[in-house]
């Protein structure tokens, strides 16, 4: 470089100025180079941690949640799994409450075990058992409580690092001490919003998805129904997405949730999008190939899918005791609402070479 080069990039500097030839090809890759990286928490591992959490950390204010979030390896010890989503395993210890507040992020509670949780979601109690999806859309008041003997744990999702990156947080406290510690079988969102095909009448036009809890029995039966008709996305995979039944939209502004069944065998061909996810393991065992490297999964395993990395899924043919049937269960959620609403989202045709690439 010329001394009078120097010169101008220390005066760039100086003034608060970047050249864009400088920073180009990392600024504006030919396709996503993420940070963060593919990575596998396996549940066996968390869930005894959090136990120890629930003898040693009081659940109050300040720190509002016993909630341990996963933090991808690639995000620099922030608490991500994804650049956009966090998702944690909270627990809830026997007669605990979780005191009431609301932000303007959004949140889903997923139950891979247990039961005995109430979520209260602007003053309506849901209960929470063993495959529920719960909301908890955003500047909501919730708070959570359990009246039993028996400790619960979930899986949260949130957008928290979304909301983040673009400094849109917002925070506030309940009011002290819980109103409503009544613990009914059904929510009033689901009486009014849980029959199939029909839209109450005169109740206000609502402002998010005003179901609130989406059932397992449910979301079982569609996914037993679909692999019957062999309807799916695939040969032996069945999908659904949870929607907000009064706009048949994403259940949740910023974040998609799903249910996939791959029956016992099944092979997925490999996809590939833009936007990030975070699977769980809901039943059954597989594997999650990432990019070429073959991961075995089981209940409860949580794998972050960062944007662009091909992901292929195959279930196990062997039943779990326990089980409910053969092959392979999974939960997952994704970023792809704000994707395709900024007019980002892409997928890639299934890679003609599946397998190992790397
Ligand atoms: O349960 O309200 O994992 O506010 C993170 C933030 C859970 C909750 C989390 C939260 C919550
Ligand atoms: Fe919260």
């Amino acid at each position: 470089m010329t001394p009078e080069e120097q010169r101008l990039y220390q005066d760039f500097e100086r003034a608060g100025l970047v050249p864009l030839w400088t920073v180009r090809e990392g600024l504006m890759p030919a396709t996503p180079t993420p940070r963060a990286v593919p990575h596998l928490w396996h549940w066996a591992r968390l869930h005894p941690l959090a136990a120890r959490a629930g003898g040693l950390v009081p659940v109050g204010r300040g720190g509002e949640r016993r909630a341990i979030a996963l933090a991808n390896p690639g995000l620099a010890g922030q608490p991500f799994a994804t650049p956009t989503l966090w998702a944690a395993i909270q627990y809830l210890g026997p007669r605990e409450v979780a005191p009431p507040h609301r932000h303007s992020q959004s949140a889903f509670r997923f139950v891979l075990e247990g039961e005995g949780v109430w979520t209260v979601v602007d003053g309506d109690p849901v209960a929470m058992r063993r495959g529920d999806l719960l909301l908890t859309p955003g500047m909501c008041f919730h708070a959570h409580h359990n009246p039993r003997s028996t400790p619960m744990t979930w899986l949260d999702g949130l957008d928290i690092p979304f909301v983040h990156h673009v400094d849109a947080g917002f925070f506030e406290y309940g009011p002290d001490g819980l109103d409503d510690r009544s613990t009914p079988e059904r929510s009033r969102a689901e009486r009014l919003w849980a029959h199939p095909g029909l839209r109450p009448l005169g109740v206000p036009e609502p402002a998010h998805s005003p179901l609130i809890a989406y059932r397992w029995e449910h979301t079982d039966a569609a996914l037993t129904a679909q692999l019957d008709l062999a309807a799916g996305v695939e040969p032996g995979h069945a999908a659904v997405r949870f929607t907000n039944p009064a706009t048949g939209g994403d259940a949740l502004a910023t974040i998609r949730l799903e249910a996939h069944r791959f029956a016992a065998g099944a092979r997925g061909a490999p996809t590939r999008e833009a936007g990030s996810s975070v699977w769980q393991v809901f039943a059954g065992s597989g594997t999650l190939t990432l990019d070429g490297r073959r991961h075995p999964v089981e209940r409860g395993d949580l794998v972050a899918v960062p944007s662009w990395t091909e992901l292929a899924i195959e279930a196990f043919d062997s039943r779990e005791p326990g089980e409910a049937g053969a092959g392979l269960d999974l939960f997952r959620f994704s970023d792809a609402p704000v994707l395709e609403r900024l007019g980002l989202a892409r997928a890639a045709p299934p890679s003609p070479h599946p397998g190992a690439r790397r």
